[in-house]
């Protein structure tokens, strides 16, 4: 065993393109030798920074870099009570710089550690976001000409605010809410209630109109670009869940390769009736925060698609064993991977994209041109495929100079979730 240990972490802060990421770095006793790992919470990276700079350093500094397992295992136990979007993605960082190094010290790529490539690519799905579903279908079919064989198609509901269409086409939409603030001014007066403050103008949300936009939007989508390509939707939880059973049943003409988030995971549930009516894929995950909120909807087989944050459960270390339970019951993996996921978190997606047998798609928003510059080695994405680079460990690095270049820029009440709330001023998930 060698005996390289941890001598410093360290937390890089970077927003290139207009999404604030958290990137972790290891570095070890051995000269040069160093990892890197995402740790990107874009509404709370602050909390996130804390975590790693003030409990995780001082309790890892001079472990062995070769324990990944028990570092793991003893960090998430380190503050008692665990989990949660902040502590997770502490903790992901330096997994994920650890298997970066260990990776790095075998000369090999990460996904040989976990034993080897099933596939040589990840085929990856890509948003398509428009006001009307004419210009959805019009971008499906250039993304279908590009080479993409799996397109998520999201459209404005006139009138109220929409999950996935905001700031269109822009990174920025995916971590901002992407709802966009007062769109329905009859409805508007809420936001004028006396005495009442609010976080953001609120979107005004309602969830019949948005299923009417979003079966319409199928209809188009599905004449004018066929049946062949694969059609996916976020609902972002939002409806009721009887709405939501009875959406997945309409969804289920167009055949989608999933339906993603129809509940939130309080009501998760209701999946189990929405098994016993139809076949809709579903895809589920990106709220949870511990892999044992994964069993009991991969074991009862309510869900298709595993789309947890690899960050947001602690790294790599969790979500391999996450992807070989999916195995067993036949439930593919489906990473999240929107733009608050950085190109590091990327490449940790992949190494598990490759390896895992059960591997269903990887989400992917497109790299800005700086995020590419700030980080050397970005996966690249080609025919619809994310492909690795071979490198040793991740394959990937920051830039720290230009990094620095591009501070985290200061955010209306640090970043919050952008409100959006029904007509009488309640507040919908999320
Ligand atoms: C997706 C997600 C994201 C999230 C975002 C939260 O499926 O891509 O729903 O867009 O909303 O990551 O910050
Ligand atoms: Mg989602």
């Amino acid at each position: 065993m060698s005996d390289v240990t941890i001598r410093d972490i360290r937390v890089i802060l970077t927003e290139p393109d207009g999404i604030r990421l958290v990137i972790v770095k290891v570095e070890t006793s051995e000269p040069g030798l160093y990892g890197v790992g995402c740790a990107t919470f874009t509404q709370r990276p602050l909390p996130v920074k804390v975590a790693v700079e003030k409990y995780l350093r001082p309790f890892l500094i001079g472990r062995n870099v070769a324990d990944i397992e028990d570092i793991w295992q003893s960090s998430y136990v380190s503050s008692y009570w665990r989990n949660g979007g902040v502590l997770n993605n502490a903790l992901s960082g330096v997994d994920q710089a650890l298997w970066d190094i260990k990776g790095k010290m075998a000369g090999m790529p990460v996904y040989d550690l976990l034993g080897g490539r099933a596939r040589e690519a990840a085929a990856v799905y890509v948003h398509a976001s428009g006001r009307e579903p004419a210009e959805v279908a019009d971008k499906v079919s250039a993304f279908i000409d590009e080479g993409f064989h799996h397109v998520r198609v999201q459209v404005d509901t006139p009138g109220y605010a929409t999950y996935g269409t905001k700031g269109l086409d822009k990174s920025t939409e995916s971590a901002r809410g992407s709802s966009g603030g007062p769109r329905n001014v009859t409805t508007w007066k809420k936001e004028l209630t006396p005495g009442k403050r609010y976080a953001h103008p609120p979107g005004i949300f309602e969830p019949k109109p948005y299923m009417n936009s979003a079966l319409g939007l199928f209809d188009l989508v599905r004449s004018q670009c066929g049946w062949d390509f694969e059609m996916l939707h976020d609902v972002h939880e939002r409806i009721p869940p009887i709405d939501g059973v009875w959406f997945a049943k309409e969804v289920e003409q167009y055949r989608l390769f999933f339906l993603e988030d129809l509940f939130s995971p309080e009501d998760q549930e209701y999946f189990r009736i929405v098994r016993q009516q139809c076949s809709t894929p579903i895809a589920m995950g990106e709220l949870w925060n511990n892999p044992h909120e994964v069993i009991p909807m991969v074991k009862d087989r309510l869900i298709d698609f595993i789309r947890v944050h690899i960050s947001q459960m602690g790294g790599i270390t969790p979500c391999r064993k996450i992807a070989a339970m999916g195995e067993m019951f036949g439930v593919r993996t489906a990473w999240h991977g929107p733009g608050d996921t950085s190109p590091v978190g990327h490449a940790a997606n992949l190494m598990l994209d490759l390896n895992a047998w059960n591997f269903g798609i990887q989400e992917y928003a497109i790299f800005g041109e700086r995020t590419r510059e700030v980080f050397p080695g970005c996966p690249e994405v080609l025919d619809g495929h994310m492909w690795p680079n071979g490198k040793p460990g991740l394959g990937i690095d920051v830039d720290e100079e230009l990094a620095a270049k591009f501070p985290h820029s200061k955010w209306e009440f640090g970043g919050a979730w952008n409100e959006i709330r029904r007509a009488d001023g309640s507040i919908v998930r999320p």
